[in-house]
């Protein structure tokens, strides 16, 4: 064993470099847990008991000279120059990438900040669901054109289980589980089977709102779009509203708001109308009321949606829906976030 250790001694001894993978190489044969020493040690548990002592000491004072070693090695290593090594050491580092939040995640958040303030909770719900919660208690009718393979992703196992296709299916949750009156906003990821275009896409992201309490008026509803549309394009926004259709609604209507970015002059994005549809919204329809076990004569609501990409493109510009979904960190991070 003495012979082992001096062996070592010279090999420890005479081992000598400059480059720093060579010199983790050899603290691993030596130090590493199941390095040359570490070995010695094991087999010192079998040394005779009156040899112990010398055997002890030389060890002990091999690890130390490998132990000195290792860390000059690695200091004269660092104090290597430029030209003996090759490389620049004055050079700048690589900065560290650092990421920033997504349009689409910068517009839910602002829009969900603003229905807060005005007392809303947010509420998130399932994207597998059944054919109860997206169409049957929402008034769709048996026939309902959306309820077709071409316009909704069915599993198809099992059609009674489909991708829901607005996330007015978790207010239909909402209003299983939660008292009157209810408040709330569902952000959520939607899907449609659409073909992809610079407009369209079969996954695209909604926010909707609900409010059901005793006297809910078309007068609250108009007030909460038109407090919505300053807060979100700016205070001297103007709103409209066009009659529509929902199977959940009744009365239905569409929203406009004046044109941001051209303030209403008429620009590419506005399509020179100065207006810019922004969301469908409306009265809860008592049907909608009743199938949720909601007393239509005594409680009213009203209820909104809107696409979150929709949005971001008419308030930032953003002329292809696909660039939302390609994640090139040169059209990312021309965004910044508030929250
Ligand atoms: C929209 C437009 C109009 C809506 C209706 C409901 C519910 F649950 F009350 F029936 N939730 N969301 C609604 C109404 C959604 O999105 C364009």
């Amino acid at each position: 064993m003495l012979d082992n250790i001096k062996q070592l001694m010279t090999e420890i001894g005479n081992f000598s470099s400059t480059d720093p993978a060579l010199i983790e190489e050899f603290r691993i044969k030596h130090l590493s847990k199941k390095g040359t020493i570490a070995a010695l040690f094991e087999d010192f548990k079998n040394v005779p008991v009156e040899q112990k002592k010398a055997i002890g000491q030389s060890l002990n004072q091999l690890k130390e000279t490998a132990l000195n070693k290792v860390n000059e090695l690695k200091e004269a290593a660092q104090n290597v120059t430029t030209e003996q090594s090759g490389i620049d050491l004055t050079l700048p580092g690589d900065p560290e990438q650092l990421g920033s939040r997504h349009p689409l995640s910068i517009v839910r958040n602002e829009i969900l900040s603003i229905f807060d303030r005005l007392g809303f909770v947010i509420s998130e719900g399932p994207e597998i669901e059944d054919d109860w919660h997206n169409f049957s208690a929402l008034n769709f009718a048996e026939e309902h054109p959306a309820r077709d393979m071409q316009d909704t992703f069915f599993i198809s196992k099992n059609p009674d289980i489909l991708l829901h296709t607005h996330t007015s299916s978790t207010q239909v949750r909402d209003m299983e589980s939660y008292d009157l009156p209810i408040r709330v906003v569902t952000p959520g990821r939607v899907f449609r089977n659409e073909a992809i275009s610079a407009r369209a896409h079969c996954i695209f992201h909604q926010i909707e709102a609900l409010y059901i309490d005793e006297n809910v008026s078309f007068a609250d509803l108009k007030q909460t779009l038109s407090y919505f549309a300053k807060e979100f394009f700016g205070q001297d926004t103007e709103v409209r509203l066009r009659p529509s259709f929902f199977p959940f609604t009744e009365p239905s209507a569409e929203m406009d708001v004046t044109c941001s970015l051209c303030k209403g002059k008429g620009c590419n994005v506005c399509k020179h109308t100065g207006w810019l549809e922004i969301m469908g919204c409306g009265m809860v329809h008592p049907n909608v009321l009743e199938l949720n076990g909601i007393d239509k004569n005594k409680y009213s609501g009203f209820a909104l949606g809107m696409g979150i990409e929709r949005i971001t493109m008419l308030k930032y510009g953003v002329r292809d829906l696909r660039l939302f979904f390609e994640n090139d960190i040169r059209f990312l991070q021309q965004f910044t976030a508030a929250i």
